[in-house]
């Protein structure tokens, strides 16, 4: 973190972007673009979020993504926000989506960056006014620039990203991303349209006291997660599950805590998706102090073979991420 430009809270995403450019080496502002690019389509998104109650937007789709999960309205709609900034803007070649099974080429040839993107991540919760996300990845081609993206420039691991992020669309609307050179948040103030920095400089505590994981699974988890739960319960931890991981993530981020979605039976390789989910959120939290793991590797350093492939997840305040390996090594109650 380049603290001479430490700048202050309120300061605008835009002159953010601008004065930090020197975080993104070799480019010539194209990064910066694509960030505004991102953060447009999440303005546009929050706009029909915050309606959806009032327009026939809630609700099912009526089909299922490639993952065989009931689309919903605005996951559709996000899917399609998105894609069409990310078009419009020109700096991207090549687009990774939860929604879509196939690489999205944008007809950008000449677009250096490659994003994979989790458009609206727990949209089942939209119906209960639960708060939900957008997880974004940007890594920088590895293809000949003046052709369409390759697959090989979309499965790069997690240590190649250059720039990652999340929009909660909460009790406020927050922009937390990284590129490398510690994580920033920006809360979104929609009577000017604008974001604006908020939480500089995001740091998360190196433990905590809250656990996040969905103990409905729990009889087909492998023995060292549920000896690592009754630790939790032993030492008085506070269980708190949203089911809408972003929301998750972004609450134990700033307060301390960890995420686990570990291999179940319904998900052997666990429900998560590497790419744009776990890849995205372990860049983040790595930039912010934490750690992120499958139980055994870390998130980053995983090398993709599939598009949306998926890995068990446990994230969150490095002493307890230790912690779960720790049983998962001994697989036996560690003291
Ligand atoms: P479960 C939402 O579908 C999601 O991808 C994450 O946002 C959330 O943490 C998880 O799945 C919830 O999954 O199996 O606990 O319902």
């Amino acid at each position: 973190m380049n603290d001479k430009l430490a700048l202050p809270v309120g300061t605008t995403l835009d002159r953010f972007i601008m004065r930090k450019q020197e975080d993104f080496p070799f480019a010539s502002g194209e990064l910066s673009q694509l960030l505004r690019d991102i953060a447009l389509a999440a303005k546009i998104v929050n706009r029909e979020i915050n309606r959806a109650g009032l327009l026939d937007i809630s609700g099912a789709f009526g089909q299922q993504n490639v993952q065989g999960e009931e689309q919903q309205k605005l996951d559709v709609i996000a899917n399609i926000r998105f894609i069409r900034a990310l078009r419009n803007g020109g700096e991207v070649c090549t687009i990774i989506s939860e929604e879509e099974e196939d690489l999205i080429q944008t007809g950008n040839k000449k677009g250096r960056y490659i994003v994979a993107m989790d458009p609206l991540d727990g949209s089942s919760n939209i119906d209960v006014n639960v708060s939900i996300g957008t997880i974004f990845s940007i890594y920088r081609r590895c293809s000949e620039v003046g052709t369409d993206g390759t697959m090989e420039d979309c499965l790069q691991a997690g240590t190649q990203q250059i720039a990652a992020g999340y929009v909660v669309y909460g009790s406020s609307t927050m922009l937390v991303y990284t590129t490398g050179n510690g994580v920033n948040g920006f809360t979104y103030e929609p009577s000017l349209g604008e974001f604006f920095l908020s939480h500089p400089n995001i740091k998360t505590p190196q433990t905590g006291n809250i656990y996040s994981c969905n103990e409905g699974g729990s009889n087909s988890f492998p023995e060292g997660i549920k000896n690592y739960i009754n630790y939790c319960k032993e030492n008085n931890y506070s269980g708190r599950y949203i089911g809408s991981l972003v929301a998750d993530f972004h609450r134990n981020l700033l307060k301390g805590g960890i995420y686990i979605y570990p291999p179940t039976a319904k998900a052997p390789n666990g429900k998560l998706r590497l790419l744009y989910e776990a890849n995205s959120l372990a860049f983040i939290v790595e930039q912010a102090g934490g750690k992120a793991t499958n139980g055994t590797q870390r998130i980053m350093e995983i090398e993709p073979t599939e598009l949306h492939q998926r890995c068990p997840l446990i994230i969150g305040s490095t002493e307890m991420v230790d912690k779960v390996e720790g049983f998962l090594r001994a697989e036996v109650p560690v003291s």
